[in-house]
């Protein structure tokens, strides 16, 4: 097992891995910016160095920087958190090029999976369902017209290099097309530096189920059940659950399992997330796949009762997985709702300050991973995450019930917060009774 790790992220998803290793002896170097200087977050790790000035770009996405400190941190490996570095097939090869372990997939599975015609392709080859497109890249706005003829409209523009819903555009028609592919490209282009387009059915209302996975260096494969993931605007998830409501048990079963045979067909080792989405007839298609930990891995540690961060550091120190599928038995019901320093009222806009008040909940299966305390300034520099609260109860009932009462008793002052949007949708009947889609938050609360 490794004995030193450099934490290569800031916030809540730093202090979770400081506390993972914290529990299994394994020492830790964390890094920061200008702007994180003093958090008290960074006293938890055994050492934190300063790699730069507030902005990402000179920062926490510095490549030569953060080797730097973990060259002189003298670690073994790194974990990438979420965002900033977590999916750059590149870092990770400079990780392994410098005898540090990358606590992640390998960088060829992370290559092959971003690209997502690549791992559309991947997936139709292995039995995993795809959406209707087109076979490989659209060159111009005439193929792209041959090919939305051929599904129908309307059609969703993706971009190869891109994910997480940026760079994506409806067609409606045959008269909307060009303008959407040549607008598509250009912003892919901008984007990614890679213009490159495919083409999907757009398949309207859907519901955002993505499935959890694990796979060692010793050719062990599991999934850990599903996550849903539909309480989202503008692709910013804002509550998940596990079990998925109204998800049929073999849908379930067929989903969990094409997540698997995907994973392995890339090779891929570590913790990773397949994308789906699930249509009114409860068809699912793949999407696209997560090649990190996810900002709502706590929802499945509670149903499974597997620490996901622990995890991902024992297959990355080439342990073989401790448990097999059939040990992965889902208890109950949890919930996350993401309390982010935004201002619902204003367009989510964001509410940076100083936290001057602050009280946390707590009871029975309420957990709230946060970095901040009271007199915690939220910095303008960074996603607005907050914390996440988490609750685990017996049934959905009973978990909407827990998350209402832990949000009645959550405190934040100085900042506004998603919180009490978190309370309006938790009492929203289309929620209790599971009748939403991911048009639900847009359509429901417009500001
Ligand atoms: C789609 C889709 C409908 N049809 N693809 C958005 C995030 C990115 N991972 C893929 N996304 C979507 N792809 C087809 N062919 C709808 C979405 C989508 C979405 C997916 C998951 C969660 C939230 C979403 C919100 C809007 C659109």
């Amino acid at each position: 097992m490794f004995k030193r790790i450099l934490v290569a992220n800031r916030g809540e998803i730093a202090l979770r891995v400081i506390r993972a290793c914290r529990e299994m002896g394994i020492e830790t170097v964390a890094v920061f910016s200008e702007a994180d200087r003093g958090a008290a977050y960074l006293e938890l790790a055994d050492e934190a160095y300063c790699i730069g000035p507030p902005k990402s770009s000179d920062s926490y996405l510095r490549i030569d920087r953060v080797i730097s400190a973990a060259e002189i941190g003298n670690v073994q490996a790194i974990h990438p958190g979420y965002g900033f570095l977590a999916e750059n097939a590149h870092f990770a090869e400079v990780c392994r090029s410098c005898n540090i372990e990358f606590i992640g997939p390998p960088h060829e599975a992370m290559a092959l999976l971003g690209d997502k015609n690549a791992a559309r392709k991947l997936a139709r080859e292995n039995g995993v369902p795809t959406v209707p497109g087109s076979d490989g890249v659209v060159r111009d706005e005439k193929e792209a017209l041959a090919v939305a003829q051929r599904i129908g409209f309307p059609v969703l523009i993706k971009a190869v290099a891109g994910g997480g819903g940026r760079g994506m555009r409806v067609a409606l028609d045959g008269k909307s097309l060009e303008a959407a592919v040549r607008q598509a490209e250009v912003e892919a282009e901008a984007a990614f530096g890679n213009g490159e387009l495919y083409l999907e059915k757009y398949i309207e209302h859907p519901r955002h189920v993505e499935v959890q996975v694990l796979a060692d260096q010793h050719g062990n494969a599991v999934h850990l059940w599903e996550r849903d993931c539909t309480m989202q605007r503008r692709h910013q998830k804002l509550i998940e659950e596990s079990p998925a409501p109204r998800l049929d048990p073999a849908t379930r079963q067929a989903m969990c399992e094409a997540a698997v045979r995907l994973i392995r067909a890339a090779n891929y080792t570590n913790a990773g997330t397949v994308e789906f989405i699930v249509d009114r007839h409860g068809k699912f298609y793949f999407i696209e796949v997560n090649a990190r930990i996810q900002v709502e891995h706590p929802v499945t540690e509670l149903v499974t009762g597997i620490d996901l961060i622990k995890a991902q550091i024992r297959i990355a120190a080439n342990e073989p997985l401790w448990f097999r599928q059939e040990d992965v038995q889902p208890r109950g019901h949890a919930i996350e709702c993401r309390i982010n320093a935004e201002d619902p009222s204003k367009g989510f806009r964001p509410s940076p300050g100083t936290i001057h008040r602050l009280i946390v909940p707590g009871g029975f299966g309420v957990r709230f991973d946060s970095h901040v305390h009271t007199g915690y300034t939220v910095s303008a520099h960074y996603d607005s995450l907050i914390g996440k609260l988490l609750v685990h109860q017996p049934t959905r009932d009973e978990a909407i019930a827990s998350m209402k009462r832990a949000l009645a008793e959550l405190r934040i002052e100085g900042v506004k917060t998603t919180a009490p949007l978190c309370e309006e949708i938790l009492n929203h009947p289309a929620f209790v009774e599971a009748r939403v889609d991911t048009t639900f938050i847009e359509r429901t609360w417009t500001s």
